[in-house]
């Protein structure tokens, strides 16, 4: 796909990093065991459908998103894989959904009464939603589940396809919030009278750290497919070695020579104390690079270098080393020569998770995807 756009800031998504981190799933697992590739949120930011048909290529069979819109965009670009939304989706959606082949989640007996469907069309598929200890959405106690089951069992225009549930502390050392989870959910699978298709639960933490019996029919890839891992724990205990795909480019627009107590930015607060080479990169927090980022290291010519001064909306500054030319490419996620900028450092920069990074980078960045090295 050719995207054009005029301003040089952009995110590039290499594919091949992407397939290559599904390939390595998909020999890890046993051979019956389906991946679902977590594309929600614009593929964490990557771009869903340009991911979800790298992620098939590669090997999996199910897509998972979080909201009907995501579902319906990639129904559009493929109309035969199954697509599963994890969220919660209203009843208005559900004619739509059996139409267009689209599966939901089932959180409780009050959802179903709520679906607006037309019985004579192809069936609505849903998965059923067990809340083991997340606390977000779906069933708790088995007499709900049950309840739960017969109601779609005995609803005309209903089929139940899976029952699944998900981690909440999968990522970390210590197992015992884990452990309690997994009882239940394996109490709660032993209480139906007939297993439906799918029975899933691991998301990545889980799929490549946890017993193997609880890779179920099909695993939930979410974080690992773009090549981060789940937490710093996990990332000492993976199977196999992971590649990030996501980085972010720029480029010099102006270059200029700050004497001594000039100031660069809003409120002024970065003053140089000798002469300095001073680079302007256009992106700023309207692109997802918040405030909070002053200071972060960016690469250029293969060498870190400090973004100075405050980040404004649509620009920043750099300190340079020396006079660069304008148009020489600027790194702010990813490889140049020996150094790398990871999307964990940022996240270690401004206080949250690797998964939030390339969620925040807005969609005025555009995303730009490749394979084997070329685009
Ligand atoms: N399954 C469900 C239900 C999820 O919500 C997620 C991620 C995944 C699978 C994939 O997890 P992974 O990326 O760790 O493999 N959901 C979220 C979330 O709601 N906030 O952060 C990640």
């Amino acid at each position: 796909m050719t995207t054009h756009f005029y301003r040089p800031t952009r995110a590039l998504i290499n594919l091949e990093a992407i397939k290559e981190n599904v390939r390595q799933l998909k020999e890890y697992l046993q051979p019956n065991v389906q991946i679902m590739a977590v594309v929600k949120a614009n593929a964490y930011g990557h771009g869903d459908v340009e991911v979800a048909e790298a992620a098939i290529e590669a090997g999996a069979t199910i897509l998972a998103v979080a909201t009907p819109d995501e579902a319906l965009h990639l129904r559009n670009f493929f109309p035969n894989i199954e697509i599963l939304i994890l969220g919660y989706s209203p009843g208005s959606f559900a004619q739509v959904a059996a139409n267009k082949n689209i599966t939901l989640t089932a959180f409780s007996t009050e959802w179903i009464s709520n679906l607006n469907l037309d019985y004579n069309n192809a069936p609505l598929k849903v998965h059923i939603k067990i809340d083991t200890g997340m606390g977000r959405i779906g069933v708790t106690t088995i007499s709900e589940f049950l309840s739960l089951y017969e109601l779609i069992g005995s609803t005309d225009g209903l089929m139940l396809d899976g029952v699944f549930t998900h981690f909440a502390t999968a990522d970390e050392e210590d197992d015992s919030y884990f452990v309690k989870q997994e009882t239940k959910f394996k109490e709660f699978i032993q209480m139906l009278p007939k297993k439906p298709r799918l029975v899933h639960a691991a998301n990545t933490a889980t799929m490549l750290t946890k017993e193997t019996s609880l890779h179920y029919d099909a695993v939930r890839f979410g974080i690992s497919m773009y090549g981060l891992a789940p937490s710093p724990y996990i990332k000492t205990k993976l199977p196999f070695p992971i590649q990030q795909a996501f980085s972010l480019e720029s480029e010099l627009v102006a270059v200029k020579l700050l004497q001594k107590g000039e100031s660069v930015g809003y409120g002024a607060t970065f003053t140089a104390n000798e002469p300095t080479y001073v680079g302007t990169i256009p992106i700023g927090y309207a692109d997802g690079l918040i405030r909070k980022l002053a200071g972060q290291e960016v690469l250029v010519d293969g060498k870190r270098v400090p973004i100075i001064g405050r980040i404004c909306m649509d620009q920043c500054m750099i300190a340079l080393p020396t006079a660069y030319n304008i148009g020489e490419k600027v790194t702010l996620i990813g490889k140049q020569k020996d150094e790398e900028i990871t999307i964990d450092e940022w996240a270690t920069k401004v206080e949250t998770i690797n998964y939030e990074i390339p969620c925040i980078i807005t969609a005025r960045v555009p995303r730009v995807h490749f394979a084997n090295n070329k685009f």
